[in-house]
């Protein structure tokens, strides 16, 4: 059913598979990156098209000598569509993340599509200056800062974009009330089981992500990229609980 990004080398998600007598809290550690291609196809709704609309994106967004970030880059794929899309523009591709074991596969990853002079940064994207940037992505990212760090970052991200840039910010959103919050979770539990997830792995997996990843609504989201200084926003990419926003200095 999903379009999948594992290479041979990498095995299939079954870290919630057993039952767990306590549920640790989510973190990007070597068992996740090695599993994380099959996860995320199977996790997030559309993933593989919003991975292949980055490329049409960058290419019609990226300048010729700008930077273009992927922050939160985990295995790198959507540094790997940027580079795709922009080619022969000179333009410097940076990604970023926090997770050491994720940004190892992530260099394995532009090795094997020829792209090996992509900057890595294995840091917290809060401390990452921001400059001569025309394309930042945020691709699921965001949801992992505590809610009173994102402001920040977007005003960091929106102070280096050149005028012509774009953020593209993809998120699993909350229901701006709870029976649409009920119904979008009960479509992405569907999507989950159809994808070959028990409800036991979907249960367990949800309880390790419940205070480390905190969606919100969309007009919340929209609020903040205008207080960052983002004057247009465009939801771009809708399905069930997972969105794709392109906003503009
Ligand atoms: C993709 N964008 O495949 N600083 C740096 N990295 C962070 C931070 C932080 N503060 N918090 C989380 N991360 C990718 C998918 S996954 C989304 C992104 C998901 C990193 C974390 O280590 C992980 O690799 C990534 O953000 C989130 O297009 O798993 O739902």
């Amino acid at each position: 059913m999903v379009m999948n990004f594992m290479s041979s080398s990498e095995s299939c998600d079954q870290l919630y598979a057993r039952r767990q007598d306590k549920i640790d809290s989510f973190v990007f550690d070597e068992r996740v990156a090695a599993v994380f291609a099959d996860m995320i196809s199977r996790s997030v709704p559309g993933y593989a098209s919003i991975i292949g609309m980055i490329a049409i994106l960058a290419r019609k967004h990226a300048v010729a000598h700008s930077n273009l970030y992927d922050l939160g880059c985990s295995l790198g794929t959507a540094t790997v569509s940027m580079g795709r899309g922009i080619a022969e523009r000179g333009c410097q591709l940076i990604a970023v993340d926090n997770s050491q074991a994720m940004l190892e596969k992530a260099g394995e990853q532009f090795s094997r599509h020829g792209l090996p002079s992509v900057t890595t940064i294995c840091n917290d994207i809060r401390n990452v200056k921001i400059c001569n940037a025309s394309v930042a992505v945020l691709n699921f990212t965001l949801q992992f800062l505590p809610v009173e760090e994102r402001l920040p970052l977007l005003k960091n991200i929106h102070a280096g974009m050149l005028d012509e840039g774009v953020l593209i910010l993809s998120e699993k959103i909350a229901g701006s009330d709870a029976a649409e919050d009920r119904s979008l979770m009960e479509l992405h539990h569907a999507f989950k089981r159809a994808n070959g997830y028990s409800d036991l792995e979907i249960s367990q997996k949800r309880a390790a992500l419940e205070e480390v990843l905190v969606p919100e609504t969309i007009a919340v989201h929209r609020q903040r990229l205008a207080k960052a200084g983002f004057s247009r926003v465009d939801l771009w990419f809708q399905c069930f609980n997972f969105v794709s926003f392109v906003a503009r200095p």
